[in-house]
Parts: C-alpha cells; structure tokens; sequence
C-alpha cells in the first residue's frame, strides 16, 4: 500500500499530466487557428499522450490504495507571438515536468517504495525524449527564422506523427482517441 505522502505527490502528478494535456491543447487550437495543421496535429497527439499518463498513474494510484485527489486543473495560456514562442514554451515546460518526476523517484527512494519508484522511472526516462524533441524543434525554427516555405516543410513533417498509445496492455485505461 502507498503511503499517504507519496499517495498525494502521485496526485498531483495526475493533475500536472491532466494540466499538460489542456495546454497542448490550447497550443494545437493556437496552431490550427494560425494555419500550420501539421503542428496542430503534433501537438493533439501530444495532449493525447498526456491524457494517457494522467489515466496510467490514477490507475496506479488506485492499484496501490492511495486516495486519489481532485485538485483544479490551473487555465492554460493561449497565445504565443510565434511558433518558436509556442515550443520554447513546451520545452519550459517539460523541464518543469521532469523536475515534478525526478522529486516523486527521490521520495519512494525514501519511503522505500520501489514500486512507485519503478513506476515512475518510466515517466523520468520518457522525459528525455520529450525535451529532446522539443529542443530538436526548436532548433529546426531558429534555422527557419521568417522563410515560410521551410516553415510549411516543417508543418508537414509534424504533421506526420500519430499517437501510439504507450500503455496499450492496460485495459483499465480507456483509449484516447
Ligand atoms: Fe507526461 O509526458 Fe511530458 O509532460
């Protein structure tokens, strides 16, 4: 059974990956208001892929007796001056993300919850990949600067990507689709 500290901290992080499923969401209305579909799409099948993290962890939550908490989901912002604007907002923000994770390992290192622990390795080592992503991004729209033919290029090769649900033999988890 989960202690009651470590219960609370998994919370919150529900309502963190919740709270980062409703920014990617703003940011893929932000994109598809301003025409780049594709980045509109990337940015959905991120705020998929968050919705399915704030679902796996509850679901954790609930297998090993914490008490889930319904805490509000905080307004996210809508506007950005640029794309470039709008992905160095995702990198802050997966970086603040990563540190909430890495806080969660330290304190089942401490409480001696290796369960949680390894539970939640997975979300520290998915983190890698998800700043490096967007670092990547961001990258490939400071080589762009004002050339919108290369910015429509990149549109298109964001607008590639699907969402793979990553959890996909957890049945408990409804499918976000
Ligand atoms: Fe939940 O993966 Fe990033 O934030």
């Amino acid at each position: 059974m989960i202690r009651p500290n470590l219960s609370e901290a998994v919370s919150k992080q529900v309502n963190a990956e919740l709270y980062s499923a409703y920014l990617y969401l703003s940011m893929s209305a932000w994109a598809d208001r301003k025409g780049l579909k594709g980045m509109s799409s990337w940015l959905y099948v991120q705020y998929q892929e968050e919705s399915t993290h704030g679902l796996h962890l509850y679901r954790f939550l609930l297998d090993r007796g914490g008490t889930p908490e319904y805490w509000p989901i905080e307004k996210p912002e809508s506007e950005w001056e640029s794309p470039l604007a709008l992905y160095e907002h995702v990198a802050r923000h997966e970086a603040h993300v990563t540190a909430l994770l890495n806080d969660i390992a330290s304190l089942s290192m401490q409480e001696k919850d290796h369960a949680t622990y390894q539970f939640v390795m997975w979300y520290v080592n998915e983190q890698v990949e998800e700043e490096s992503n967007a670092e990547t991004i961001i990258q490939r729209l400071q080589l762009i600067g004002s050339n919108s033919g290369q910015l429509l290029t990149l549109d298109a090769e964001l607008g590639a990507r699907v969402f793979v649900n990553p959890f996909p033999m957890t049945g408990a988890i409804p499918t976000v689709a």
